[in-house]
């Protein structure tokens, strides 16, 4: 078998690149023959933590009030906590699995690295993009800051939430400084060779 499983836990504003870099490190990373899977909002939010207006129809109202997912601190809580253990799996399972969530709180994120790392080594790899709000508001590519400051969307990170920045990640990527994404992806990927990863 080839090397051992990690978590690659990429977290940041909406639209600071988070999902763009991981998608790049993705292909990249299977260039080189390596198995890769990759967890974010645009597949989990619609299974694993959907919001409760998707479950009502075919579970019913109790059931999706229970269970659905939104963005208040408790539903991110959870939304975390379920990415993380599922992430944990499939790092046990020899996949670098490679997440993109806002995943905005400080110890949401600690108790992932701590499931994480509990099985051996340093297994979990938080990679904060680090761009600021200015920058990912005039990105915009959804609407969703406009929607935010118009007061549409409650709960906004950056703009009615708070975003809790890594005090020490693994790596910290300036998402601000004009680099290209496949610079940032290359970081990773020579961070996760220098590691045996
Ligand atoms: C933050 C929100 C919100 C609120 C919808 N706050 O740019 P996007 O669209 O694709 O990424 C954001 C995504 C955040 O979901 P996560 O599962 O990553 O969040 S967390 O880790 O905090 O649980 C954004 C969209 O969903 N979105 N409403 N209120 N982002």
């Amino acid at each position: 078998l080839g090397q051992r499983g990690c978590v690659v836990w990429f977290t940041g504003l909406s639209g600071c690149g988070k999902s763009t870099v991981a998608n790049a490190l993705d292909v990249m990373l299977n260039r080189q023959g390596r198995a890769t899977t990759l967890l974010d909002g645009d597949n989990v939010r619609h299974g694993l933590c959907a919001p409760p207006a998707v479950l009502a129809s075919e579970h019913g109202e109790e059931f999706s009030q229970r269970f659905g997912l939104g963005f208040g601190a408790v539903d991110r809580e959870e939304n975390i906590r379920r990415i993380g253990s599922v992430a944990a799996l499939m790092a046990g399972a020899g996949l670098i699995t490679l997440t993109a969530f806002v995943s905005p709180y400080r110890k949401d994120r600690d108790r992932v690295r701590a499931i994480v790392n509990e099985t051996g080594g340093d297994d979990f790899i938080e990679v904060f993009v680090d761009t600021p709000l200015e920058i990912c508001e005039s990105r915009d590519p959804k609407g969703l800051y406009k929607k935010a400051r118009a007061g549409e969307i409650k709960n906004f990170t950056g703009i009615s939430d708070p975003y809790e920045s890594p005090e020490s990640p693994e790596i910290r990527l300036d998402g601000g400084a004009g680099r290209s994404v496949v610079e940032m992806a290359t970081e990773v990927a020579e961070y996760l060779k220098q590691h045996n990863r």
